[in-house]
């Protein structure tokens, strides 16, 4: 079917509404004040001694850099061997993570523990998290430290104290500092920040690091992060636990545009080139043409969705756990949590005439954006991609 070129102008038009999540446009440093007044249950903080800098801008080269120096030296004359290095480098991994996001590494008897950076929780800034061996390094556990990079902590990769302190308290040489120069995804920003107290010693706790009061398999810490309720197990009580719903904080529906919802989601649109027919009935979905090369979100991702749309609050089966929060709760959601999942943006669907049952729909992130035309049917829908941006 050829379109027309005056549907295509309205189509255009439509499109502009596809809305992309906005960098912090007004950015203001946070209140000092309030930086020294937030407190975690697992985390104590103690002084090693007083401030000297105040407000020095600091930025010690991680252990990356570090490496990426010295190899700069020792190569001046053959950067290209630099590079091959480095790109080896920069995929190596210790026990599982790679040395790039390590901060600290330490053992206790057959105890072990690592510090380090994942982006999974906090897209832009990176969050701490403490991966722990009791069996001297052959399974690990992972926890997530509800500490973002930056807002308003800064472990020291060049510390020389020990982590352990006891065999439940591990303890690591921090600054309190703040951000004064924001991070963005479509500008490659990698954000500043400055620092407002240094010589401190921040102690977690690792009892209560690992403490699931429910039994969903979500520690409390993470529940913070998921806005799900850390005492009870079901928190949209539609009968999944909240560690293995995909879309834990409201109830999974199944009808015919949350299924279009989720299919848009779970292959982000990338690489599909083609018309694709989804059926209602699954397993008779398919290609109209060949050819189609999905990117499935993997399983062990988290997103999040800003959306007063009631379908897409109830999209079930992604392949991404999904957080929904009512677009209102945004600029709340940061104040407490700093960092965030990577956002998606879904558009609900637009029709495309009164009449017709075609529907235009947005979906995107940070610095890229697809757009489809959609035809309901009897059976199914039709999904045509229609443009890419990517920033
Ligand atoms: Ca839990
Ligand atoms: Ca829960
Ligand atoms: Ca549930």
């Amino acid at each position: 079917m050829k379109t027309p070129a005056i549907l295509l102008i309205i189509i255009t038009l439509m499109f502009a509404s596809c809305k992309n999540n906005d960098d912090y446009k007004s950015f203001e440093p946070a209140d000092i004040s309030y930086i020294k007044s937030i407190s975690y249950k697992h985390i104590s903080i103690k002084r090693t001694q007083d401030t000297i800098n105040k407000y020095k801008s600091i930025r010690e080269p991680t252990f990356y850099e570090a490496k990426f120096d010295s190899l700069l030296k020792r190569y001046e004359k053959s950067p290209e061997i630099v590079t091959k290095i480095f790109n080896q480098f920069s995929y190596e991994k210790i026990y599982g993570i790679r040395q790039i996001s390590i901060v600290r590494l330490d053992t206790l008897g057959s105890v072990k523990t690592i510090i380090y950076m994942d982006y999974k929780y906090d897209q832009k800034m990176g969050g701490y998290w403490v991966a722990l061996s009791e069996n001297n390094g052959e399974s690990w556990n992972n926890y997530y430290t509800g500490l973002t990079k930056g807002s308003f902590y800064y472990f020291k990769p060049k510390s020389t104290i020990p982590l352990f302190t006891s065999d439940s308290i591990i303890q690591i040489e921090s600054s309190l500092v703040r951000l004064f120069n924001p991070y963005s995804l479509s500008t490659f920003e990698i954000g500043e920040y400055e620092l407002v107290q240094d010589g401190l010693i921040i102690s977690i706790n690792l009892n209560l690091l690992k403490l699931d009061s429910d039994n969903d398999g979500l520690t409390d810490i993470v529940e913070k992060k998921f806005m799900t309720n850390p005492l009870n197990a079901d928190t949209d009580g539609d009968g999944i636990i909240d560690g293995k719903d995909t879309n834990p904080r409201l109830e999974n529906i199944d009808n015919e545009n949350t299924l279009l919802y989720s299919f848009l989601l779970n292959h982000s649109g990338f690489g599909m080139d083609n018309d694709h027919f989804l059926s209602f009935r699954k397993e008779n979905s398919g290609n109209i043409n060949e050819s189609i090369v999905y990117e499935r979100a993997s399983d062990d991702k988290t997103i999040m969705i800003f959306t007063d749309d009631q379908q897409i609050q109830h999209i079930s089966n992604t392949n991404a756990k999904s957080i929904i929060l009512p677009e209102s709760e945004y600029d709340s959601y940061l104040l407490e949590n700093f960092d965030t999942p990577e956002i998606i943006y879904i558009s609900p669907l637009e029709k495309v005439s009164l009449f017709s049952k075609q529907y235009t729909v947005c979906i995107g992130g940070g610095g890229w954006s697809n757009e489809f035309l959609v035809t309901k049917t009897d059976t199914g829908w039709i999904i045509k991609k229609t443009e890419t941006i990517i920033e």
